[in-house]
């Protein structure tokens, strides 16, 4: 079943009313609303759905995957996908998408509220007056004006902090590997190491994905760096600032404060950093916003909308081959690279090892990742697993098969080839039929149609004893291609024995 066919969603968490609306009017969806399902009552009722659609509540374990016998794609309204198995999803071909974008604005908003808060320590001073006291001498705070905000992470969140806080003449340095620095100081972020970054900071705010690279990036090392008193912000994931580095760096002084709005383990039962009086801490709000969820329900229907229209892949997680197969166009490529897949596996005896897939011509410059996961699918037709273009790469990895990509830029004609050790097929599209042009090192006259049931000899065949089998067994030969000793029969219906055709010859439906 196509991923794109989505007829009913399940709405599992509390979402905004927009999400439901939008795929009912724009997707024509079936939809149904049932947030505080149990786990039991939620894995009972996955069968009947094509798409399911959570917050944060809802833990999308292996088990609820596995249920879902029809589940085609799983959306997050939310950035990050903490609470989905992606990897049991992919097993099972099913898409994981979230809304990467649609908390920013709330998420820096908050982080610069993080920093106001600290810089005068306002909310244990109203925690104070609410507790009867009147302390003016406790509560003496520091400007931002002059200060230097360093921003580790210079993406959407990391940005938006940045031109906020320029507005209270604070100097924003940062650090980002993937952001190029003529990027960034367009919006008035100068860019260095981080061990240039440390030193220079009165406030360290982080925003980037939490990673192996990114765990623990303030640690006891990287505090020992920083200035004494430095005050750090964590409205992105916990773990990024290393909890038990921090609260060494509070009790000695390196650390002056501390804004979290994120725990390694949520909620946390160590209250040691929360309970510190120089920590402010919030219970993951970040995205707690009534513009942010409005924003996240509405971008995460609008990406299975585009899937179900078939116009984009946007926000998947767990299918990189696959954001840029959408479009009208590459549909019949795909059906090729299936049906060269499929080719190529029915003339081996055992694919295994590096199968290359070449692409030539503009038009599939970049289709190269797509096109190895639907070659992937046609190696793997007959297995007993469910294959589709999510899991095909992950599936053929399994099994020895390593499917590669390659844009040849030899030649002008768009076509695609496929080779695994010395054999190779090359096919192009008829219209928008997939046809096989070149067997081996041999070119067929006319184009072969890779549709219906081909017969194919790796020797010559026998036309003769070909023509007296369709005739005595009620098929026609619908067209017969010879290119150096390869021959193939289009005929009009599959045979039940193939043995009167020579031992060589081999039958493949499409
Ligand atoms: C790492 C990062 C930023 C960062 C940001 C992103 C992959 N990645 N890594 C260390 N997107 C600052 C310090």
């Amino acid at each position: 079943m196509a991923l794109s066919d989505i007829r009913r969603v399940l709405i599992s968490d509390s979402l905004a009313p927009a999400c439901a609306h939008l795929l009912r009017s724009q997707g024509g969806i079936e939809v149904t609303e049932s947030p505080g399902l149990t786990p039991q009552e939620l894995i009972a009722k996955i069968q009947d759905y094509d798409g399911l659609i959570v917050r944060s509540a809802t833990k999308v374990s292996a088990e609820v995957l596995t249920a879902g016998s029809r589940l085609k794609v799983v959306g997050r309204a939310g950035t990050g996908v903490d609470n989905v198995d992606v990897d049991a999803a992919t097993k099972n071909g099913i898409i994981v998408m979230n809304t990467p974008t649609g908390n920013s604005i709330s998420a820096a908003e908050l982080t610069c509220g993080f920093i106001l808060s600290l810089s005068r320590q306002i909310p244990q001073a109203a925690a104070s007056m609410k507790d009867g006291k009147w302390d003016r001498k406790k509560y003496m705070g520091s400007e931002l004006h002059g200060k230097t905000l360093g921003i580790l992470g210079l993406g959407r969140i990391g940005k938006e902090v940045a031109t906020r806080m320029q507005s209270f003449q604070m100097k924003t340095i940062g650090y980002d590997p993937i952001i190029p620095p003529e990027v960034t100081a367009q919006f008035g972020v100068q860019q260095f190491s981080l061990e240039e970054i440390w030193p220079q900071c009165d406030y360290i705010t982080v925003h980037t994905p939490l990673l192996p690279s990114t765990t623990g990036l303030l640690n006891d090392a990287s505090f020992a760096k920083c200035k004494r008193g430095v005050q750090v912000i964590n409205c992105a994931r916990g773990g990024i600032i290393d909890e038990a580095a921090l609260l060494r760096a509070l009790e000695s002084g390196q650390c002056g404060g501390a804004g979290l709005d994120v725990f390694t383990e949520e909620p946390p039962r160590d209250r040691a950093l929360i309970d510190h009086p120089l920590v402010i801490s919030l219970p993951h709000l970040g995205a707690s916003t009534h513009e942010a969820q409005n924003r996240c329900g509405e971008e995460i229907a609008q990406q299975i909308v585009d899937l179900v229209k078939e116009r984009a892949l946007a926000g998947a997680v767990n299918a990189p081959a696959l954001t840029k197969a959408f479009s009208p166009e590459t549909k019949p490529w795909i059906k090729l690279g299936e049906a060269l897949g499929v080719l190529l596996r029915s003339m081996l005896p055992k694919v295994s090892g590096e199968v290359q897939v070449t692409t030539s011509g503009n038009a599939l410059k970049s289709s190269g990742s797509f096109l190895c996961s639907a070659v992937a699918i046609g190696l793997l037709q007959n297995s007993d697993k469910k294959v589709n273009l999510v899991n095909s790469s992950l599936f053929a990895k399994e099994v020895g098969i390593q499917v590669k990509s390659h844009h040849s830029v030899d030649s002008t004609e768009t076509k695609l080839k496929v080779s695994a050790g010395d054999i190779h097929v090359v096919g192009g599209l008829s219209g928008t039929l997939p046809c096989l042009l070149q067997a081996a090192s041999s070119c067929f006259r006319s184009p072969v149609s890779l549709s219906g049931t081909l017969l194919l000899w790796t020797s010559e065949a026998s036309l003769g004893n070909l023509l007296e089998l369709l005739s005595s067994t009620g098929h026609h030969l619908e067209s017969f291609h010879t290119a150096g000793g390869y021959s193939i029969a289009a005929i009009s219906a599959p045979l039940s024995d193939l043995s009167p055709l020579g031992s060589s010859c081999l039958q493949v439906t499409f």
